[in-house]
């Protein structure tokens, strides 16, 4: 019997999937914010699960380091999704990429008088094209975390960024000026695993599918 390896990332996308694996009779036998360990094991002896960051899930299972896993829409698009067959949304982990600025910014003012914009982002690839298609030129600065900080010390004009309650903007003193597009976490397969663990993997996926919330 061979192997099924799932990435996850720990938070709010392995507390979400819990459910789904629950679906599919695998109960995951560690707790990710208890136990140091990377490979947890399940109730089902052919089926284990690494813990990866977020952004690296479409890595790990465009390369086989995994034959699937489950990944925000935000990470498949910046990632590419290069060797991943996309079967699922499943409907968790919602949330959104927005524009914000600085409360009292003139964001209005800033994109119509086709000025240059600085926007700070981790999702380079998702404000790229959002402001090529408003047709405002961006200087655009790669930041890995903290965004709402850059409007607040002068790196940027806006940020890219998630949000989901809209708390961490307000308590930031932020504003969210646009929004991008919604966001889900989607199932992804490694398209080599897919021909060669057929049988397993479709019992996951169709299990997965009849547990997501439909609509
Ligand atoms: O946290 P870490 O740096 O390890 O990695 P990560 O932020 O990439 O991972 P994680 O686990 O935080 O998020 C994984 C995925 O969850 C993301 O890729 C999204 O698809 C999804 N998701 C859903 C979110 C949120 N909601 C969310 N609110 N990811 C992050 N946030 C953050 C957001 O970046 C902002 O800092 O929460 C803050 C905003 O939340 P509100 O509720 O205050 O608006
Ligand atoms: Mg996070």
């Amino acid at each position: 019997m061979s192997m099924i390896t799932l990435a996850l990332s720990k938070g709010r996308i392995f507390d979400e999937t819990v459910p789904l694996l629950a679906a599919a009779g695998i109960t995951v036998l560690e707790d990710p914010e208890k136990s140091r360990k990377l490979i947890l094991p399940t109730n089902q002896s052919d089926v284990r699960v690494v813990l990866v960051r977020a952004t690296d899930v479409p890595t790990y299972v465009q390369y086989g380091g995994a034959d699937l896993g489950v990944a925000g829409k935000d990470s498949l698009i910046e990632h590419g999704g290069q060797g991943l067959f996309r079967p699922l949304d499943l409907q968790i982990a919602k949330c959104r990429v927005s524009v914000a600025v600085r409360a009292g910014f003139d964001y209005q003012g800033a994109v119509t008088q086709g000025s240059r914009l600085k926007v700070a982002t981790k999702y380079t690839s998702i404000a790229r094209d959002f402001f090529s298609a408003k047709g405002v030129h961006v200087d655009m600065i790669k930041l890995y975390g903290s965004m709402e900080l850059a409007p607040l010390t002068g790196l940027a004009d806006a940020i890219v960024d998630l949000v989901s309650t809209g708390n961490t903007l307000k308590a930031n003193n932020l504003v969210e000026v646009e929004q991008i597009m919604d966001i889900s976490s989607h199932l992804v397969v490694n398209q080599a695993a897919l021909k060669l663990k057929q049988a397993p993997l479709k019992r996951i996926i169709d299990a997965f599918a009849s547990a997501v919330p439909q609509g």
